[in-house]
């Protein structure tokens, strides 16, 4: 067996006539310079070797190909570009067989598209997820796709970037057979039988035929989800084209769109966000350290947000035990975490089996004794600093002294809990968002006396959960609510200046957000703010600009949606413009003698994004967020800032 080495990643043996290529860049095989090199080098080395009948490309891990190397964008090209690659593949002499041992993504499916045969492992899926980072497949993707599998599948995978496993993969014609063994050798075998076949050449295959009604209906569906962005929209027209134009241009037309997605301002907001996913878990100061070991946890409280964590860790296989005050208390939480489990099996999303498992691991108690066999517990009781502190402290004579104690408070200073327990540097911080079992978003909040291997422990939870972890000190609302308050507040003050609530909410939903602020308000209710505005009345600082239209409001009995009246009026549950708060909002800027401005959308925008960003930059200072991408992802994943944007601190560099 001859081994070679065809670049520093790209690596390759003869076997019996065939030619195995192996990819080698860790961690994820991505098409990085020195990979295309070596697939070069490596058909180069096919063809000046008329006994080697074909080959096979293969890679080492458990990922096939994870796309293109997305840090060499917007640094300048190294040659090949991964479309040559794929074209000298496609074009080769003799079959080549891509032997998908794991995920086949972006360019990685590309590469795979334009080998003459596809095999895959059963664990292997594949996906052309470009658009979730606001890009194009950009070799070869939206016009071989089409060819393989017809214009609304290749459409709506691409335009979705959702991943399709290797079955369906299979069924819709992407790979050629799944292989449960010796992957390789079968591989081998079958680029043998081709070499005495006609090529297939993906490339070569007719144009799709375009059914217009069927793939509009299919685009508009998808498009109706990308809230403005343009990378689904160009997906959609690509893969229009490559039914109504020679491959060429299509390949031309679908290289000059990618390459303006990937120069403009929604990509690199998109590829701002995958990094800062990945850095958000990273703690310097945690280098080296172990967590402690969690399988079972306790949840003390089995509200909506303590039995949503019961669903969440069930879910990835914790036990979970849970704690009421009263044995009726306790069975409606377990009633309500089971019946959450059961939507989802009636839902197919998962299978009887699996439901009756998770629901094995889960037992309810009133009993505080029960919870000695947690290895860290959760309070999600009533947010009040009393009620926590006795919980803790009772807790702190069951559970074992190398138990972690962690608060869900959302508002209460979590070192004041922590100072209630006879073990403070076992305590922390993990504010779930709710619903808990679906929000990714987890703030693992480092106590002023957490102990280091207690804040790595909630990451690894976090992690385990499946929840995308950001650390934040303590401060009163942590990252999110801190900023949101920021926000808010800068918008009732726009309010007051001349703006209206259905103005500045049509600025943040055409700048991405699902919906505007003062909607959100009225769906979530204004009461539970109007209580804690009149708590803090009394401490309130008198010279600090107060703006009482909410209160007003609140007064009115106009307490959101279920009210039927908030900031909009809800004639038979539509949300309306109502006059009657116009009129409100005008007699209070009446009695503070303000002169109502009119603001334009960008104007509105600008005051909402430097508000957060302003309190971003404080939190940063302050030593309370690590990083301005950590920010980010808190307001992206929990308060609605369109991740193609990315972030408030992305978007206002510097404020
Ligand atoms: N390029 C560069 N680095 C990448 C990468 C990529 N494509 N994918 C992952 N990484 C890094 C990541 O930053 C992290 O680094 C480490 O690998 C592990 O990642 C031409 C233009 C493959 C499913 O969108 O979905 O192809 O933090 O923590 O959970 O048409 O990574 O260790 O320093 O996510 O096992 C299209 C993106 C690119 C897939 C593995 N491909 N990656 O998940 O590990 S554009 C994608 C993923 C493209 C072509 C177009 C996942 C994964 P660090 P990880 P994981």
């Amino acid at each position: 067996m001859t081994r070679l080495s065809f670049s520093d990643t790209v690596k390759g043996e003869e076997r019996d006539g065939i030619l195995v290529v192996t990819i080698a860049n860790p961690p994820v095989n991505a098409t990085s310079a020195s990979v295309r090199a070596g697939l070069m080098a490596a058909l180069a080395h096919s063809s000046d070797r008329p006994h080697l009948a074909g080959l096979v490309l293969t890679s080492t891990g458990t990922t096939f190909i994870g796309g293109a190397d997305i840090r060499e964008f917007g640094l300048p090209p190294v040659e090949p570009i991964l479309p040559v690659v794929v074209e000298a593949i496609e074009a080769h002499d003799k079959p080549v067989v891509a032997a998908l041992n794991g995920a086949a993504l972006g360019g990685g499916l590309e590469v795979a598209l334009a080998c003459h045969a596809r095999l895959a492992l059963p664990s292997a899926v594949v996906a052309l997820p470009e658009v979730k980072l606001g890009l194009l497949p950009g070799a070869g993707g939206t016009q071989r796709l089409p060819r393989l599998i017809g214009a609304v599948e290749a459409m709506e995978m691409i335009a979705s970037g959702r991943t399709v496993k290797a079955g369906d993969a299979q069924s819709h014609g992407i790979l050629d057979d799944i292989v449960e063994q010796d992957l390789a050798t079968q591989a081998i075998a079958l680029a043998r039988t081709l070499a005495e076949q006609e090529l297939r050449r993906t490339g070569d295959l007719a144009p799709p035929a375009l059914d217009t009604s069927a793939f509009d209906e299919a685009a508009a569906k998808i498009l109706a989800k990308a809230r403005g962005q343009k990378a689904p929209a160009e997906a959609v027209r690509l893969v229009r084209l490559a039914c109504e134009i020679p491959l060429p241009d299509g390949l031309a037309a679908e290289r000059q769109a990618f390459l303006s997605l990937r120069d403009g301002s929604e990509s690199k907001a998109l590829r701002h966000v995958f990094f800062a996913e990945r850095e958000a878990g990273k703690v310097a100061a945690l280098a080296g350290i172990a967590p402690r070991p969690i399988e079972t946890i306790g949840i003390a409280g089995l509200g909506l947000m303590g039995s949503g964590i019961a669903v969440a860790a069930l879910g990835v296989g914790l036990t979970v035990i849970g704690l009421d005050q009263t044995p009726e208390a306790a069975a409606k939480g377990r009633e309500r975490i089971v019946g959450v489990i059961e939507k989802s099996v009636a839902s197919g999303r998962l299978s009887r089996a699996a439901a009756d498992a998770q629901v094995s691991r889960l037992s309810v108690t009133a009993t505080d004794a029960d919870l000695t066999a947690a290895d860290l517990v959760i309070e999600a009781v009533f947010d009040d600093l009393a009620v926590k502190i006795d919980l803790f402290r009772r807790l702190d004579a069951v559970l074992r002294p190398d138990a972690i104690l962690a608060t869900n408070t959302s508002y209460l200073d979590p070192d004041a809990i922590a100072a209630a327990t006879a073990i403070p540097e076992r305590v922390l911080g993990l504010h779930f968002f709710s619903p808990a079992h679906i929000m990714r978003l987890l703030e693992v909040v480092r106590c002023a006396r957490t102990a280091p291997d207690v804040l790595a422990t909630g990451l690894a939870l976090a992690k385990r959960l499946k929840k995308l972890a950001v650390v934040t000190g303590v401060t009163e609302g942590f990252i999110g609510n801190r900023i949101f308050s920021a926000y808010r507040r800068e918008a009732e003050f726009l309010i007051e200046d001349g703006a209206l609530p259905h103005e500045i909410d049509a600025a943040l939903e055409a700048f991405g957000f699902p919906m505007g602020l003062f909607a959100v308000y009225d769906m979530a209710g204004l009461e539970i703010a109007w209580a804690r505005r009149k708590r803090q009345a009394a401490t309130r600082d008198p010279a600090e600009r107060y703006v009482p239209i909410a209160d007003r409001l609140c007064e009115l009995g106009r307490f959101g949606q279920k009210a039927g009246r908030g900031w909009y009026a809800y004639p038979d549950g539509k949300r309306q413009v109502d006059p009657e708060v116009t009129t409100l909002i005008e007699s209070c800027r009446t009695e503070k003698g303000i002169t109502p401005q009119s603001f334009s959308s960008d104007e509105i925008l600008a005051r909402l994004l430097s508000a957060m960003a302003l309190e971003g930059r404080a939190l940063l200072t302050e030593g309370i967020a690590a990083r301005e991408s950590d920010i980010d992802l808190v307001m992206i994943n929990g308060y609605g800032f369109p991740a193609h944007k990315g972030g408030p601190m992305f978007w206002s560099p510097g404020a």
